[in-house]
C-alpha cells in the first residue's frame, strides 16, 4: 500500500489556504495547516473542513516553531501561503511586511534545509513583483521592478526560493500568481469591496462606495483555479517558476460596471473617488502570459472575468455558491 501523502499549508486561514486545503483533502492528502496564535480564532474560512485538517500552531516570525512543526509533520509537500498580503498595509508597516513576507520564507526554507530537505516546497510569489512593468504581457523572463514594500518583500522571497533550489538542491517552486479572487477574498481588497458594496447598495444597506484609483488594471482570476496550479507545480518532474494568470486585463472601473450591472444599478451613481485610498506608488497594469504553466503543467483557468464578478456579487447577495 502506498503511504498517504502529507501536506503542510501555511496561511491556512487565508483565502488561498482554505481553497488549497479543500483541494488537497479531495486528492486524499493528510493536511496540516499552520495557524498563528490570535486572541480570537480566525478559522471561519476553514470551518467546514476543520474536522479533517490538523491544525498546528506556529508563526513565520518564529524559526523554532517552524522547525518543530516540520519535524513533527514531516510533510511531503509544503505550501508557503502565509504573508502580510495587503499592499496598503505594507506601506504603513514595511518592517513587519518584510519580516513576515520576505524573511518568513527564508525561515521556512532554512527549516526545510535542516530538518526535512526532501520535502517539496511551493512559494506564493506575486505579480506585484513586476510593478512598473517593463513588458506586456508579463512572463517568467520579465524583469522585476516592484513598487511597494510588499512587492519588494515578495521579490526577496522569490529569490530566496530560487537560491535554495540552486544552492541546496531543494525541490522549491515559485508560483508567480496574478490577482485571484473569490467570495472568500478579504473584505479590504478591491474586488470583494466592490462586490459587497454593490449587493448592499441594491438591498438598501449602504448608500455609496468610496474607492481610490479606478484606472488600475489587473489580471483577475478565480482562486479555486489558482490553487490547482500550485499543486501541479509540486507534481512536476523538475522544480521551476511559473506565471499563473488568465491573460486578460480589466480596470477597477470595469469591475464596478459589471458588479453594479449584476444588481441592476448604474455604478456611476454610487461610486465616489476618495484620495485616501490612493497609494504612494501604484502598479498601473498587470496582465500575465501563463504559456509555461499551460504547456508544462497542463493548467488553464476555468472562470472568466464576467463569471468571477457575478460569482462574487451573487455570494454577497446570499445566493448558494
Ligand atoms: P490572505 O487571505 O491575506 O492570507 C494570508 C495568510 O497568512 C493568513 O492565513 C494569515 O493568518 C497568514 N499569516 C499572516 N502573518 C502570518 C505569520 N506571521 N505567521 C503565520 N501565518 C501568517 O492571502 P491570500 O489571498 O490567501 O494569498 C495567499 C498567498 O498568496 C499570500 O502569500 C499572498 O501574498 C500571495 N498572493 C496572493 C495573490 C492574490 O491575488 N490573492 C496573488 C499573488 C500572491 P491570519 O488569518 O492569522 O491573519
Ligand atoms: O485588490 P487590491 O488591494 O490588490 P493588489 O494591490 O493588486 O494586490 C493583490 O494582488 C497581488 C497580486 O498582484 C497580491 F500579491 C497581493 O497579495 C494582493 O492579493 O488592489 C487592486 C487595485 C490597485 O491598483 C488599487 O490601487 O485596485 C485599486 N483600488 C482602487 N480603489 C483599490 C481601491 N484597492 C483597494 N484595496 N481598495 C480600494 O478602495
Amino acid at each position: 500500500m502506498t503511504e498517504q501523502k502529507r501536506a503542510l499549508v501555511t496561511g491556512l486561514t487565508g483565502q488561498d489556504g482554505s481553497y488549497l486545503a479543500e483541494f488537497l483533502l479531495k486528492k486524499g492528502y493528510e493536511v496540516f495547516g499552520l495557524v498563528r496564535r490570535t486572541s480570537s480564532p480566525r478559522l471561519d474560512r476553514v470551518e467546514p473542513i476543520l474536522d479533517r485538517v490538523n491544525i498546528v500552531y506556529g508563526d513565520l516570525l518564529d524559526q523554532s516553531s517552524l522547525q518543530r512543526v516540520l519535524g513533527n509533520c514531516m510533510p511531503h509537500e509544503i505550501y508557503n501561503l502565509a504573508a502580510q498580503s495587503f499592499v496598503p498595509t505594507s506601506f504603513a508597516e514595511p518592517v513587519l511586511t518584510a519580516e513576515v513576507t520576505a524573511l518568513g520564507a527564508t525561515r521556512l526554507l532554512e527549516a526545510v534545509r535542516h530538518v526535512h530537505p526532501g520535502a517539496r516546497y511551493y512559494q506564493a510569489s506575486s505579480s506585484e513583483m513586476f510593478g512598473a512593468v517593463r513588458e506586456t504581457p508579463q512572463n517568467e523572463m520579465t524583469p522585476f521592478v516592484p513598487r511597494s514594500p510588499y512587492g519588494v518583500s515578495k521579490l526577496y522571497a522569490h529569490w530566496t526560493t530560487v537560491h535554495h533550489r540552486e544552492a541546496y538542491g531543494i525541490f522549491a517552486c515559485s508560483g508567480i500568481l496574478f490577482n485571484h479572487e473569490s467570495p472568500r477574498r478579504g473584505e479590504e481588497f478591491v474586488t470583494r469591496k466592490i462586490a459587497r458594496a454593490a449587493a448592499r447598495i441594491s438591498q438598501g444597506r449602504q448608500t455609496e462606495l468610496r474607492l481610490g484609483n479606478l484606472e488600475a488594471r489587473r489580471d483577475w482570476g478565480f482562486a479555486g483555479d489558482y490553487v490547482r496550479a500550485m499543486w501541479l507545480m509540486l507534481q512536476a518532474e523538475q522544480a521551476d517558476d511559473f506565471v499563473v494568470a488568465t491573460g486578460e486585463t480589466h480596470s477597477v472601473r470595469e469591475f464596478c460596471e459589471r458588479a453594479f450591472a449584476r444588481v441592476g444599478l448604474d455604478w456611476e451613481a454610487h461610486v465616489v473617488t476618495d484620495e485616501s485610498f490612493l497609494r504612494p506608488l501604484e502598479v498601473d497594469l498587470l496582465v500575465g502570459d501563463a504559456s509555461r504553466a499551460r504547456e508544462q503543467l497542463g493548467w488553464s483557468p476555468t472562470v472568466s472575468f464576467e463569471g468571477l464578478v457575478d460569482m462574487m456579487v451573487d455570494a454577497e447577495l446570499g445566493c448558494a455558491q
